[in-house]
């Protein structure tokens, strides 16, 4: 069923974004996962496979790949009221910077919200690995008659700090949320769950709003923040209810996350796979050539991407984007790779054609574990990244260490022979 009078808003992040440098040239909903994938793509094809297409990314910057991968990748014919479309943080007359946070992002864009004059509007974060049908979500929401409907699921103790914690009474209707307690005493008054496990019921940044119950929160206030502001204030003034998801969902806003759930990809039982046909996950339709691995590689729990090449190499427990080129002699783990988006399988690797740089890919004889390498990185022959799990974070010219991760950065060109 397709549901026109629902407006969906994905958070497309802030400006400090914590899944820098990924997002240096980048805007984060561009930020590529899966081998061939964007972020962008998982909420897309939610809201898709649950009849919601009338969708807005609401973004700092629209990178030229988030703009191309949208228009690339979502069309919908004519007899459609489909949409997705990017709202940039913009200057307008009646605001001149960016967007503060997420009800800012939200306020500033309130006039491209009612334009279709919307039942709901659903908000959802740009930076989750889950596959949720929305469309019960909506309909306990409309059942339960509740101003805003949060997605909620139990959570370990050691989970707390970095999300919202709700307390429900019997009906499900919020009576408590404390956003990111940072101090175990803030949940004293909170009720535990049964299970010893899982004891919090933690909101998944997943929200229904009532139209006219969101535009009451925003515009009688100028609060910045959803879970900080916005929710903890509607306690007393709003009826909001808890609609509870129990598959898969991983927050991979970091960069530590967004490694640690790329890694698991790779697993022989994945957490979260990409495929079902039933409810795919959609992206731009691209015509690469199969992935090619001569003779003499051994491949090891890898997640590899169309366009490949992976000549005599060793790789295990890592993923493999779309054009990644590796090899001779290296030995590669614990790695998520984007690939390239150009040249490298393509292209002569002859001097000329890369103006002295070393190819697009890993060169020959590097030994890699424990990085993650951004797109079209020219790693050169001999380089060696160490996994050094307490390395503290680094900014050097061509890679970057985030909490214990080597990231090397989009078009970076790592001289052969360094040791990182
Ligand atoms: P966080 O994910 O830490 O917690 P937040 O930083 O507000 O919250 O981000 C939510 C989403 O909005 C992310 O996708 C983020 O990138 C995006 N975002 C942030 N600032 C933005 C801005 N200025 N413009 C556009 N997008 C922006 C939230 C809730 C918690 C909940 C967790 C679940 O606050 O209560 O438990 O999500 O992950
Ligand atoms: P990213 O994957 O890093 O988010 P994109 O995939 O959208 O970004 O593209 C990265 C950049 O490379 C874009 O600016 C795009 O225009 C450019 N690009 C893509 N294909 C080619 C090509 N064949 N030659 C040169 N530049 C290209």
């Amino acid at each position: 069923m397709k549901h026109n009078d629902v407006v969906v808003l994905i958070l497309g992040g802030g400006v400090g974004s914590r899944l820098y440098p990924l997002t240096k040239l980048r805007s984060k909903p561009a930020v590529p996962t899966g081998g061939k994938y964007r972020l962008v793509d998982i909420p897309i094809s939610n809201c898709l496979n649950s009849g919601f297409n009338r969708i807005h990314i609401l973004t700092q910057f629209n990178s030229v790949s988030l703009h191309n991968h949208i228009t690339q990748t979502y069309r919908f014919d004519v007899f459609s009221a489909g949409a997705v479309q990017i709202l940039a943080a913009e200057q307008t007359p009646t605001h001149s910077d960016w967007y503060q946070g997420t009800a800012d992002a939200v306020r500033k864009q309130l006039v491209e919200v009612k334009s279709p004059n919307p039942r709901d509007v659903m908000i959802l974060s740009g930076d989750h690995l889950y596959r949720m049908d929305y469309e019960p979500f909506l309909e306990h929401h409309r059942e339960t008659r509740a101003d805003v409907t949060l997605a909620v699921r139990p959570v370990p103790t050691a989970e707390v700090s970095r999300l919202g914690i709700v307390d429900t009474d019997d009906a499900g209707r919020v009576v408590k949320f404390v956003e990111k307690p940072k101090d175990m005493k803030l949940l004293d008054n909170v009720r535990k769950l049964p299970d010893p496990a899982n004891p919090w019921l933690a909101s998944m940044g997943v929200y229904i709003f009532s139209a006219k119950a969101l535009y009451e929160m925003l515009e009688h206030d100028n609060a910045s923040d959803f879970g900080s502001h916005i929710l903890p204030r509607a306690l007393d003034t709003h009826r909001m209810m808890t609609y509870t998801f129990d598959g898969y969902w991983e927050d991979i806003g970091t960069i530590r996350s967004y490694y640690e759930a790329s890694l698991a990809l790779t697993d022989s039982d994945p957490p979260f796979s990409f495929y079902d046909p039933q409810r795919p996950i959609y992206t731009r339709p691209q015509f690469f050539p199969p992935a090619h691995v001569t003779a003499g590689s051994v491949l090891d729990q890898v997640l590899l991407a169309e366009g490949s090449r992976i000549i005599e190499s060793k790789i295990s427990r890592s993923v493999v984007g779309q054009l990644s080129s590796i090899g001779p002699h290296v030995s590669m783990s614990n790695t998520v790779m984007m690939g390239a988006d150009y040249e490298s399988l393509f292209q002569a690797h002859g001097p000329e054609s890369t103006r002295g740089l070393p190819p697009i890919g890993i060169g020959r004889g590097c030994t890699i574990d424990g990085a993650i390498i951004d797109k079209n990185a020219r790693i050169g022959d001999g380089v060696v990244i160490r996994n050094i799990p307490d390395r503290p974070d680094t900014d050097a010219p061509y890679y970057a260490a985030r909490e214990g991760i080597v990231v090397v950065p989009k078009n970076a060109v790592v001289p052969p022979g360094t040791v990182i």
